[in-house]
């Protein structure tokens, strides 16, 4: 059956926030043994551990706080959305977040704070972070905004908040994107849909700030493009090893080395794949094989299952796993609330 666009917005909250749940287990973790993943996702299966006992990060925090001010705003707004952040650190400061970003989400909470886009630029010396933590917390943004260019243009503003380096706040526009594509059922001819994904990033990093930053950072020109070109050979390939993933994407909290990473996790993941429980469907192996990459395991498969859900759906998503995670529900109200927004655009 053709999935419905509220399935598609539900899908895509609620898997993100298992995603970043089930991966903690593994966050760090140099190697993972595909038997220790499978192991810990059937563990989720047994009805006596009680319900949400895997806790969130920092990823669905941040995610929640996003959600939560566009619809409280009725879209983006920078002042409610940084004192969103603030407020939310202050409550609940030992989440997991990155070592650099306490200090900005520190400085957010000032009420004399007049731009909010300062802080962020303060980060590493004047150069802004590159983590992650912007692209982790994007999909919001794409189940926000209708049009492609309010997607791009608010996943960037939203994610300099704590983000100003391009590597940090395009890597947030390109998990919105892939989001937003998902959600219009573009994974059912992958090799468009990274096309798409690709001749989009050319257009956002043509930009003179980009390319600046790519060369200061002694990067390939176009790095995010370059990343894409390498997931469409490995997605060519007939056998993939995971070393060959890390290696040629990562799998570490830079943003450039884990986003591109996340996406080629859904897109090897929609055929069944040796190893893989034969039980899986699609979005269970994505996750799954996120976790098996090692490294910053909660945030790839938190933008991994973001994407996934997105095209599979919430009834993609075991009972189980969704009752084991803490803050499913509410990402899934939360969804609900968008797809309300979104149509009333
Ligand atoms: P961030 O902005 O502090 O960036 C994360 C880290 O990246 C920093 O602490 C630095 O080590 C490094 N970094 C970023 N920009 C620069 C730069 N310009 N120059 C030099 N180093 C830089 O925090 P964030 O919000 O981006 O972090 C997100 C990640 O932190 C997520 O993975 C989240 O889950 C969390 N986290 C990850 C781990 C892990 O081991 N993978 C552990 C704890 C927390
Ligand atoms: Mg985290
Ligand atoms: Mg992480």
């Amino acid at each position: 059956a053709p999935v419905s666009l509220l399935s598609r917005f539900r899908g895509a909250l609620v898997a993100s926030v298992v995603g970043d749940c089930v991966g903690g287990e593994f966050e760090g973790a140099e190697d993972v043994p595909l038997d220790r993943v499978l192991q810990h996702l059937s563990g989720l299966e047994d009805e006596t551990r009680g319900d949400g006992i895997l806790q969130y990060s920092d990823d669905t925090a941040m995610l929640r706080c996003v959600a939560q001010s566009l619809l409280t705003r009725m879209g983006f707004d920078e002042q409610d959305m940084a004192r969103s952040f603030a407020k939310e650190y202050s409550l609940a400061p030992g989440r997991g977040y990155g070592a650099g970003v306490v200090q900005v989400l520190r400085k957010l909470a000032s009420p004399q704070l007049s731009d909010v886009f300062q802080p962020a630029r303060a980060q590493f010396g004047g150069r802004g972070s590159f983590g992650n933590g912007g692209a982790m917390r994007a999909a919001p943004f794409a189940l926000a905004f209708r049009n492609i260019a309010d997607v791009r243009r608010y996943a960037r503003f939203g994610a300099m908040l704590t983000h100003s380096c391009s590597l940090g706040y395009n890597g947030a526009v390109l998990q919105a994107l892939a989001v937003h594509l998902s959600m219009q059922g573009d994974l059912a001819l992958p090799q468009k849909f990274i096309s798409k994904l690709i001749s989009e990033m050319e257009e956002v990093e043509k930009d003179e700030t980009a390319r600046s930053d790519a060369k200061v950072l002694n990067l390939a020109e176009f790095p995010y493009c370059a990343r894409l070109h390498r997931v469409k050979e490995l997605m060519e390939q007939n056998s993939v090893s995971i070393e060959e993933v890390i290696s040629e994407l990562g799998n570490g909290i830079a943003a450039l080395e884990s986003v591109p990473t996340a996406i080629f996790c859904v897109l090897h993941c929609l055929e069944p794949r040796e190893g893989l429980s034969e039980h899986y469907g699609g979005l269970e192996r994505t996750i799954a094989y996120s976790l098996a990459l090692g490294g910053d395991t909660d945030t790839i498969a938190c933008m991994a299952g973001a994407i996934a859900g997105a095209h599979y759906g919430i009834s993609a998503i075991p009972q189980s796993w969704l009752k084991s995670c803490e803050g499913a529900v509410e990402a899934e109200h939360l969804a609900e609330r968008l797809y309300k927004l979104y149509n009333d655009r």
